[in-house]
């Protein structure tokens, strides 16, 4: 039976994961807490994704932050709080980050857990006030507890999530995740600083009638991908492209449509990276009854190889990745 989680203000994302590990299998607690610390993670991030327009006031800012130190880009100041966070917390062994080449050991040889992350996606939209976001995917260690992480606890392939999820700094911020029992969103209330649950069950409608891409690059794309979005645009679907990943994917999950990045003449692969934008994402629409293809099948079951490899992704409803599916299987 469901616990009460009735509270004058609604359920915050605390007492949320609370109830939830008692549910279900993270019974020891490691996973909450990690749950925990990314949450925190994203206020920290919030607050400086909040103050960046500010920072170069000179006078009412000042150039550098409180540590005095000075002001760095806001993506590079995400990655530092994001790690430090996780850090701290001490359920991760390792960090998988955007911003850095390899593992960053964190000094937890005893977690359990490892976590890929994108600190702040959308690079392009970081200076110009347009919703940006960060993306994390987490993954049960397969080396012992006590050694330290391997390149074999990032590389298990994205079945293996046990959890993922996003948070978006948009007009509301918003903690969406899933731990492999369906999606559940959480907005954030500044003045109490605390995500509340906004969100319970998120599905993605079936069919959409939005298109997400950037057209910029038509003429680099596979044929069957010009065939699909004309088809789209025969039938008067919208256009809509914020090029920030998680509010283009956010406003999908929400409305139905097709985020599409294919193979171009610049990235042959695609430009998004698997394991912190594809595979979280992926394991996330599935779980709101979407789907999410990369080059040929389910980008879940690209097998990982690097840890910065890139792949195309066609993801979002279900019955509009199917119709691009038949273009691919008409040209072939
Ligand atoms: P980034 O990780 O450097 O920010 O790149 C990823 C971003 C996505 O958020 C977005 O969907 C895509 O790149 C936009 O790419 P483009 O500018 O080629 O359309
Ligand atoms: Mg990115």
């Amino acid at each position: 039976p469901e616990t009460s989680i009735a509270s004058p203000v609604g359920t915050t994302l605390e007492r949320y994961i609370m109830q939830k590990q008692s549910e279900f299998a993270f019974a020891t607690g490691e996973l909450s807490q990690l749950l925990r610390d990314i949450a925190l993670a994203g206020k920290i991030i919030n607050r400086e994704v909040n103050r960046a327009g500010l920072a170069g006031i000179t006078g009412a800012y000042g150039q550098q932050n409180v540590q005095g130190e000075e002001q760095q880009q806001l993506d590079v100041v995400a990655n530092i709080r994001f790690i430090r966070a996780l850090r701290n917390g001490g359920q991760a062994c390792a960090v998988l980050s955007e911003e850095e080449d390899d593992i960053i050991h964190t000094g937890n040889d005893h977690g359990r857990y490892v976590v890929a992350i994108d600190p702040l996606d959308g690079s392009s939209n970081i200076n110009v006030n347009v919703s940006i976001g960060t993306i994390f995917a987490i993954y049960r260690r397969v080396t012992p507890v006590g050694s330290k992480a391997t390149r074999a606890d990032f590389l298990q392939g994205g079945r293996q999530q046990v959890a993922a999820g996003y948070i978006l700094y948009g007009s509301s911020t918003m903690l969406v995740y899933t731990t492999g029992h369906g999606v559940a969103g959480f907005t954030y209330e500044p003045s109490l600083g605390e995500f509340f649950l906004s969100h319970p069950s998120i599905t993605i409608p079936t069919e959409g009638k939005t298109f997400s891409c950037n057209e910029g690059n038509w003429f680099d794309y596979p044929e069957c991908v010009r065939t699909y979005l004309t088809d789209c645009k025969r039938q008067r679907f919208a256009g809509r492209y914020v090029g920030s990943l998680v509010a283009d994917y956010h406003r999908n999950l929400f409305t139905g449509g097709i985020y599409l990045y294919p193979p171009t003449a610049k990235n042959t692969n695609g430009k998004l990276r698997l394991l912190y934008e594809c595979y979280p994402l992926a394991f996330l629409i599935e779980q709101a009854g979407g789907q999410a293809y990369g080059e040929h099948g389910p980008v879940l079951d690209v097998t990982p190889i690097d840890f910065h490899q890139r792949s195309p992704l066609y993801i979002g409803s279900p019955a509009m990745v199917t119709a691009y599916q038949d273009c691919v299987s008409a040209a072939e």
